[in-house]
């Protein structure tokens, strides 16, 4: 199977996943990216069984409004979304993840604390021992861009500005390379009290609820 077939699978397996939490009240959080992407896609199949959705991203509401789906601001809801639904570049048996591959990971975050449950969705490449092969992105207030490089040199790590890239909120990403991540909570903790960091792509501290893999046999779904 195709990476983008196992991504596909995972992304219906999800929405099976998560019908026990539809209802006509019932607003659904929505991830960023392309694993994302195709289980929006899948969501929408069912958008008469619940009320509307929560995206992560201007890239997601508007995939989500092509599909005729209601999308609300957090403000807009009266109380915890039941679920989130969102991809990962990296995910350990912790269900600690490393995000913000597409850089969403601040809006990710937000819209992840204001539900219920996270449920992961990957394949099987994303499933790793220890995070931090893949750069820990993060989001930062322009000005502090050269304090935090500093700052993450003195970590000894080394980050890397997104070239030509700013997010939905308007900040550059410094991609952090080089991090050990022994003890992920540790390193999230340290890069959230770095000045300037709006938000670290760990998600180590809020890990995810569930975690449904697609594999060549099917898929996998493992429960923290
Ligand atoms: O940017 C993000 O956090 C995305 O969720 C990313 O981690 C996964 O993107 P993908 O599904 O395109 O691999």
């Amino acid at each position: 199977k195709s990476q983008e077939q196992l991504k596909r699978e995972v992304a219906q397996a999800a929405v099976a996943y998560i019908r026990p939490f539809f209802g006509a009240d019932a607003v659904i959080g929505v991830g960023t990216g392309s694993t994302a992407d195709l289980f929006i896609d899948e969501l929408a199949k069912h958008k008469a069984e619940f009320a509307g959705a929560v995206a992560s991203s201007e890239r997601s509401a508007a995939r989500l409004r092509e599909h005729g789906v209601r999308v609300l601001d957090l403000d807009e809801t009266d109380r915890p979304l039941p679920v989130y639904v969102d991809g990962a570049d990296e995910i350990n048996p912790l269900l600690q993840m490393v995000k913000g591959g597409g850089g969403a990971h601040t809006r990710e975050k937000i819209v992840a604390a204001a539900s219920e449950r996270f449920v992961c969705i990957v394949d099987e490449t994303k499933c790793v021992d220890l995070l931090g092969r893949f750069a820990i992105p993060l989001e930062v207030i322009p000005m502090a861009v050269p304090i935090v490089m500093r700052k993450v040199a003195a970590l000894g790590a080394i980050a890397t500005l997104r070239a030509g890239f700013t997010t939905d909120n308007g900040n550059p990403i410094l991609d952090v390379a080089g991090m050990q991540l022994a003890d992920a909570r540790e390193m999230e903790t340290t890069m959230n009290a770095i000045a300037g960091v709006v938000t670290c792509g760990l998600f180590a501290l809020e890990p995810a609820t569930v975690v449904m893999v697609a594999r060549q046999e099917g898929v996998d779904i493992r429960e923290r």
